[in-house]
């Protein structure tokens, strides 16, 4: 008998090489569910699909090949657009899978019918409905879709009606991708390196800005570079690790973060920025359109983008094409700035302990940072929410490997840290893990836990307690509007990790911190750790 449409669709994601799919079912993908067991392909049940899918993209990224989301049709499908959205601004490589109502159903059948396609072709590659005649072809085309750089985002329906029928062996080609918008040139990359040479040959503050394109393969010879030529450094919080940032050339994280006034005077006294693999999805303000950039890009930005009279190069070819000894000596002109940055995240010396509004004692953010990089190994993955901890997390924590800084940068989307934390443990499960959360972020799908813990993703998860949407508080009296709406009730965080059976404890203490987030790596427990602060101390760090 021929094979079904459900079973070559599993098939060809096997033959990909996937071996898990995060998602939630629903009544209608329950046959490719069956089919992905069959074909050794292991479905991560998760409690909601926008977790699945961000679990899936990290997990994806982190394995050099797509992850994979399947979910029901209608409600399940649509809870895709929160990680398609972030896939596609964060340069993740996602392939969503859901049912849809079949194309031969009667027009007046309206239940659950939702235009997914229409939906979701803005932030993808790719659309297509999954069917007999192009089964495994579309899965392939899909995948290349989202590999192809800057990584993207795929999407596919097959309706259950369709996933019995048997696969027609004369097949016919599936969707092709939408084509980048660009059309940029590819560059020679000796006449690349020979122009990069001489611009830095007349510099006396350069600052090489590293961002979201630039591949991590090539990590070790951008750090050769940096490191020979002593060249001033900053990194877009996404690639944090890409160079050591306790190194001596390590300027600090540029967009959006903490110390972001500090950094954008630091980018302002430069006199020659090399966006080397920078993408502006990364920039909340306005520099990289105002500040004159030498980019050096090998792949489009997001959205098929490319800086005009930019050519591509090969950033490999053109690294190995830079030579060994410098144009020129540098001295480290960013000096003052370096300092001032490292100053920032020491708590203020006249400052006694604070109290949160709930009588509890706080602590400085900065301590939280401190004792945690103190406790875990640099191999450590650590995922972040949105909200001011992940501003004062990006800053400060001290990255040292590539890959293992993860957050939403491009879409800065809430309730991405826990997924991302299951998604990158899953991926690597010798590295440690820790997430480090808002309290807003943990109470939109802490639930997750329970999913960590079933699936064997164990972590460290800290949260920082403030009773409040903190950055949006100080938005709000920034903006000196009425404080309205941005606090809620605590929740207990400790009985929260509880019950989904994570142990749990509450510190505002350093050595605290330090040695239960050290005992729990070591006996390889997952562990939430909750940290009340004080949000008015994130004033001081931004
Ligand atoms: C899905 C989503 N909803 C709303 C926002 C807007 N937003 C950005 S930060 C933030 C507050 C986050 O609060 P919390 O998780 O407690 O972190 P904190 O700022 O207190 O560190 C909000 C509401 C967002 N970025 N994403």
């Amino acid at each position: 008998m021929a094979d079904t449409v459900a079973a070559a669709t599993a098939r060809a994601l096997a033959a990909a090489g996937i071996d898990r799919v995060f998602g939630l079912p629903g009544g209608e993908v329950l046959v490719l569910i069956d089919e992905l067991r069959r074909a050794g392909v292991e479905f991560v049940l998760m409690r909601h699909e926008a977790n699945a899918g961000i679990a899936a993209a990290v997990y994806g990224k982190l394995r050099r090949q797509p992850g994979v989301v399947l979910t029901t049709l209608g409600p399940g499908a649509a809870n895709l657009m929160l990680p398609l959205g972030n896939a596609y601004l964060d340069q993740e490589p996602l392939l969503a899978i859901s049912a849809q109502i079949p194309a031969d159903f009667p027009s007046s059948h309206t239940h659950q019918l939702l235009p997914l396609h229409d939906v979701y072709r803005p932030v993808t590659r790719l659309v297509d409905t999954i069917t007999t005649r192009n089964a495994g072809e579309a899965v392939a085309c899909a995948i290349a879709a989202c590999m192809t750089r800057p990584f993207g985002t795929a999407y596919l329906t097959l309706s259950a009606r369709e996933a019995l029928k048997p696969i027609d062996h004369a097949p016919q080609r599936a969707g092709a991708a939408t084509a980048d918008r660009s059309t940029a040139r590819r560059g020679d990359a000796r006449r690349q390196a020979s122009l990069l040479t001489a611009r830095l040959a007349k510099a006396q503050r350069p600052m090489v800005l590293i961002g979201l394109g630039i591949d991590p393969a090539n990590a070790a010879r951008i750090r050769r570079w940096i490191d020979a030529w002593q060249l001033p450094v900053a990194v877009t919080p996404k690639v944090k690790g890409v160079v050591d940032e306790a190194a001596a050339t390590f300027v600090g994280v540029i967009s959006g973060m903490a110390a972001d006034g500090l950094m954008c005077e630091a980018l302002g006294a430069a006199d020659l920025l090399v966006g080397f693999g920078l993408d502006p999805v990364e920039v909340d303000k306005t520099w990289h359109a105002e500040l004159p950039i030498h980019w050096v890009l090998e792949a489009p930005n997001v959205g098929g983008r490319v800086p005009d009279d930019v050519e591509l190069v090969d950033h490999a070819e053109l690294l190995d094409a830079l030579g060994p000894s410098a144009p020129a000596k540098w001295n480290h002109p960013f000096r003052e700035f370096q300092q001032k940055r490292r100053d920032m995240l020491q708590r203020p010396a006249s400052d006694d302990q604070r109290r949160s509004a709930a009588g509890r004692a706080t602590m400085w953010p900065g301590d939280i940072v401190s004792a945690l990089a103190r406790a875990l190994p640099p191999e450590t993955i650590v995922t972040t929410d949105v909200g001011s901890h992940k501003y004062v997390f990006g800053q400060f924590w001290p990255s040292r490997d590539p890959e293992t800084f993860w957050m939403s940068n491009g879409l800065s989307g809430m309730a991405y840290g826990l997924s991302a934390a299951i998604g990158a443990k899953l991926a690597r499960p010798a590295a440690p893990v820790l997430a480090a959360l808002g309290d807003g972020g943990f109470s939109m799908n802490a639930q997750e836990l329970e999913t960590g813990e079933r699936v064997g993703a164990r972590f460290v998860t800290v949260v920082l307690e403030d009773d409040s949407y903190s950055l949006i508080k100080l938005s709000q009296e920034g903006k000196k509007l009425e404080p309205y709406r941005t606090d809620f009730g605590p929740i207990d965080t400790v009985k929260m990790a509880e019950a989904c059976g994570v142990e749990g404890l509450r510190t505002a203490n350093s050595d605290e911190l330090f040695a239960a987030a050290r005992r729990a790596v070591e006996r390889q427990q997952s562990l939430v750790i909750a940290v009340p602060v004080d949000y008015q101390d994130y004033r001081r760090l931004f």
